[in-house]
């Protein structure tokens, strides 16, 4: 059994999407990061960062109860415990892996900044960052929608690279981009979230 322990965001929902794809038995623990509860002495335990999610595999190697912390790594982990959505042969592992590592070092924490911005009372703050961070934004979802140009997922075949930036692009809105504008995105944004494992996923409570 996987414990889940997250919240209603980005970072948590590919998590819960990746354990519904993998058809893994999982049991949600919500961090409540409003009232703080990612700060918790017991919570940090298995996240130091104090940033959900983080896991406990209470049947991991060799038997024994494991944590896991950071959503890559917490991907990378099911998609080796299980075998799926994460390639065995190198050759089809390196897509997966760039664009698992295109999501968490530029599009996550770049969106994220928007999300952050756009909630800055001071009006010439606020400016600035948004223009900063728009248009970093905006440069992201052009690189995605070039790499999606006639093929179905970020990889050959669906992986744990499309359930990293499906949590993202699941806020687009919040970041004020109109999938509109990227027509490949929206088509793969579309048909991830028709996926009946995708939809359970986006439906787990998680707050
Ligand atoms: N790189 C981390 C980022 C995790 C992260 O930023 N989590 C946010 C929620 S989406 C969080 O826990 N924020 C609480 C805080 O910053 O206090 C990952 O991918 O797991």
């Amino acid at each position: 059994m996987i414990e889940l322990h997250a919240f209603d965001t980005p970072n948590g929902r590919k998590i819960t999407v990746a354990l519904e794809e993998m058809e893994l038995p999982y049991a949600i623990r919500i961090v409540d990061l409003g009232r703080g509860e990612q700060f918790a002495p017991e919570f940090l335990k298995i996240s130091p960062n104090g940033k959900i999610p983080a896991i406990v595999d209470t049947d991991g190697p060799g038997g024994r109860p494991v944590s896991v912390f950071e959503s890559g790594a917490i991907l990378i982990y099911l998609g080796e415990k299980t075998g799926r959505f994460w390639p065995r042969d190198l050759a089809s592992r390196i897509p997966v892996l760039e664009w698992l590592m295109f999501q968490h070092g530029g599009f996550g924490p770049i969106p994220g900044q928007v999300h952050h911005f756009a909630a800055v009372e001071d009006e010439r703050d606020r400016r600035y960052g948004l223009e900063r961070y728009l248009k970093e934004t905006r440069r992201l979802y052009s690189v995605m929608d070039r790499r999606l140009a006639g093929r179905s997922f970020f990889a050959d075949l669906p992986s744990i690279a499309d359930f990293a930036i499906l949590g993202w692009v699941w806020r687009h809105e919040r970041h004020k981009v109109d999938l509109a504008d990227y027509p490949n995105v929206q088509r793969w944004y579309e048909a991830m979230m028709a996926r009946p494992a995708v939809v359970r996923g986006f439906a787990a409570k998680l707050r």
